[in-house]
């Protein structure tokens, strides 16, 4: 709505013998035969990083060396856009200590090597190769089967991909040695279908009562994208007495905002209720007619720290009065968003998603979103997929719940001659399950 596992490969090192059948025959020991197996952990977190130069401007604001060591993937090394977008352009992590190296996970920006090596140095001098792209494909990289051994491991970039620079969100080094920092736990995944009822609204209460305080609050204010409403604070968002929260789109200016033509109505649970997988699910009979834009869709709870689109953003269902027989489910994410966001519609030809109820739904895991309408499975977004063909997943963490019904804005365009007001968008439930 918003438009503009840490793996551990386990490797057998070898068998080691204690003992002999000498010792055995003698009686005075005993054979021990165990796997002496050494895990590779991930040796790269929170170490330092250097790099040929890096980026700190509008496009990309202090995108410096370490952001390829912070496990997060919403941060990023960039070269400089005024001296660093020529080759060769490299970046290098000091592993602490001497470490032998078995897999690194690349995981790139659209401006990525193409010719590349990864060299490892026991004193960031002298480099020795131990592994070489020619013609690297970017996006996610998973090199394994990789063995060499030093202190130092660097990219070290020989051919771009673009006429930009190089550039990665993350540089995730494994093997054994080195002086490893244990980074955070994934969260627990979950196993789909997801069936315990965790939350839910079923606007049940008399007519004119505003959302449940304990499970959302009013998000008032004007939008985002050009959207032309006011989001009051509940005034426009109150149940039908019928089962229904009603979320109303009006022509009247505001006492808040002199200057709007439109109110409307924002209700979330980022105080209330956040979850992180598990299936989402509402239904939903849309507000129609030009310029409106209704939403059930959801925002990374870290919105208030990072902004957007760092925070990632799950829109289950959108709707535009343009185009009334089609429905659309989108992630949007630093390396995707606005209008390259990852998404598809969901159509039902001549049809109007305005006449009826729907129950729009995301089954969401740790590998995996899948978006319905009314249990027709339409999209899944495949985070292997995601992060080989579009940039990071950034779905891992908790997320909250929103509810909207915009006014104007840069997708549904403004109202004009045709459009009807007010306009009710009709929320019969809204429950997640886990
Ligand atoms: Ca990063
Ligand atoms: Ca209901």
């Amino acid at each position: 709505m918003i438009r503009p596992s840490k793996i551990q490969n386990r490797r057998r090192r070898g068998l080691l013998v204690v003992g002999t059948a000498a010792a055995v025959l003698a009686g005075a020991g005993v054979v021990q035969a165990q796997a002496a197996e050494e895990a590779d952990v991930l040796l790269s977190y929170r170490k330092p990083a250097t790099a040929s130069t890096f980026q700190d401007d509008g496009a990309c604001s202090s995108c410096t060396a370490d952001k390829v060591t912070d496990q997060d993937v919403t941060t990023r090394w960039a070269t400089s856009s005024t001296e660093g977008w020529v080759d060769p352009g490299w970046v290098t992590i000091d592993l602490g200590a001497s470490a032998t190296v078995h897999r690194v996970v690349l995981q790139w920006d659209a401006a990525y090597a193409t010719d590349y090596q990864l060299q490892i140095s026991d004193d960031a001098q002298n480099w020795n190769p131990i592994y070489s792209a020619t013609s690297g494909p970017g996006h996610r990289e998973d090199l394994t089967g990789l063995d060499g051994t030093g202190r130092y491991l660097r990219m070290y970039g020989t051919a771009r991909s673009n006429g930009y620079g190089y550039s990665l969100w993350d540089f995730q080094v494994y093997g054994t040695g080195g002086d490893p920092v244990t980074p955070p736990q994934p969260v627990a995944d979950i196993d789909l279908p997801a069936t315990d009822l965790v939350f839910s609204d079923e606007f049940d209460g008399p007519a004119g009562t505003t959302p449940d305080p304990a499970r959302w609050r009013a998000d008032p204010g004007t939008g985002q994208n050009g959207e032309q409403q006011y989001y009051t604070d509940n005034k426009n968002a109150t149940t039908d007495g019928a089962g229904n929260l009603a979320i109303e789109a009006r022509e009247e200016t505001p006492p808040e905002c002199a200057g709007c033509r439109y109110t409307s109505g924002r209700i979330n649970t980022l105080n209330t209720f956040t979850f992180t997988y598990g299936r989402a699910e509402a239904r939903i009979k849309v507000s129609g007619t030009q310029g409106l834009w209704p939403a059930f869709w959801m925002l990374g709870a870290n919105f208030p720290e990072v902004g957007w689109p760092r925070s990632g953003e799950i829109d289950v269902m959108e709707h535009v009065g343009k185009v009334p027989d089609a429905t659309y489910s989108t992630l949007h994410a630093p390396a995707y968003y606005g209008g390259g966001g990852y998404g598809q519609p969901y159509t039902l030809a001549g049809s109007d998603f305005a006449d009826d109820f729907h129950v729009y739904a995301v089954d969401w895991d740790a590998t995996k979103m899948t978006f319905s309408v009314d249990g027709h499975e339409f999209f899944t977004a495949d985070k292997e997929t995601v992060e080989k063909t579009r940039g990071p997943w950034v779905y891992d963490h908790p997320f909250y719940l929103i509810l909207n019904n915009a006014v104007g804005g840069d997708w549904p365009g403004a109202p004009d001659s045709t459009t009807r007001l007010p306009q009710r968008m009709l929320v019969d439930y809204v429950r997640v399950y886990q």
